[in-house]
């Protein structure tokens, strides 16, 4: 077993400020979902995997409960040794079984799980070899993509990039595809991808998915604010923002928003943002994605479907692909 961790903390700060700032003074506002997760969001987030309405966790952990046997066959079909590269690993509670299915099966390779929350990096660095100790573990703490090209330096071997938990689905489809093309670029042909959709549906449960009656939803977009406040110097009056989530079955985009309750003024350092009564600030997308829309992805960024992985109500799909 080895465990190393790799971290490029330098110019965070400098690029949550620069990045925040410049949201902030767009037209319209928007902010990048991708800072939610600083201690407080991380534990926001279990709690929403924890609820009733948030249907995603449990769709895709029956899929690597009763299916890891399955798509660790479809990894391993040609015999060769490879390199597990995981963007958003997070704590591995679904990618474990996929783990223990590889060590079971003696195959060799090794682990790089890619998050952008340090204290989830080392906690997974911590925890995980415990679980599995014959596991050869690198840990990654910073953006996708940084990281990705840092593991593809790393690793000399055939390549597989788990990119669950519907990920994906942060990103617009046109990100989506700019994401994919760019994935492609760092792998070679044999490689593969999985990744974890969460498919349209009845538009009320994916509507319910994201304005849960318990408010947890709410306090995650608005955590951004309370950490804004704590660590750019700012000061938000969280009372003075309301969270909104709407979705559009036809796109199959899921979007919150922060909608400001009156004509306000924020500081953040010495930058001053102004805000009209209603209006709003995009937070996030939760992009959802028919099967068609899958495959179109996989046609234009150069990937073909291999083999697609449902849980049984057909809430979410874990879709391998080969670099064509
Ligand atoms: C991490 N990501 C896939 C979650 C999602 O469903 O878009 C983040 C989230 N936002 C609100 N609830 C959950």
């Amino acid at each position: 077993m080895s465990t190393t961790t790799i971290e490029i903390s330098t110019s965070n700060k400098t690029q949550f400020l620069h990045e925040t700032l410049a949201g902030l003074q767009s037209e319209p506002k928007f902010m990048l979902s991708k800072y939610f997760y600083d201690a407080t969001g991380d534990r926001i987030f279990q709690q929403i995997m924890e609820m009733e309405e948030y249907y995603l966790t449990n769709a895709e952990m029956e899929i690597l409960q009763n299916q890891s046997a399955q798509l660790s066959q479809a990894i391993s079909a040609d015999g060769t040794a490879f390199d597990l590269i995981e963007l958003g690993a997070g704590d591995a509670t679904k990618s474990i079984h996929l783990l223990k299915s590889l060590l079971d099966a003696k195959m060799e390779f090794s682990y790089f799980p890619i998050d952008i929350s340090e204290h989830v990096i080392s906690d997974l660095e911590e925890n995980l070899p415990k679980k599995l100790p014959s596991l050869d573990i690198t840990g990654l703490n910073g953006d996708y993509f940084d990281m990705l090209q840092k593991a593809a330096e790393l690793s000399h071997r055939r390549k597989v990039v788990l990119f669950m938990g519907a990920n994906i689905g942060n990103m617009t489809v046109a990100d989506a595809e700019s994401f994919c093309l760019s994935l492609k670029q760092l792998l070679s042909p044999n490689d593969l991808v999985i990744i974890g959709f969460d498919l349209k549906k009845n538009p009320q449960q994916i509507l319910a998915a994201y304005n849960d009656k318990g408010g947890i939803t709410r306090s995650f977009n608005l955590n951004l604010l309370r950490r804004i406040n704590k660590e750019l110097d700012g000061d938000f009056n969280i009372d003075q923002f309301e969270h909104y989530a709407s979705y559009d079955p036809a796109s199959g985009a899921c979007k919150s928003y922060l909608i400001s309750l009156q004509n306000q003024i924020v500081n953040i350092g010495r930058q001053v943002i102004h805000f009209s009564e209603n209006e709003y600030i995009h937070m996030e997308i939760s992009q959802k994605y028919s099967l068609e829309d899958i495959n179109k992805l996989a046609a234009k960024t150069g990937f073909k479907p291999l083999q697609s992985f449902f849980d049984q109500k057909h809430y979410f799909v874990d879709a391998i692909w080969r670099v064509d």
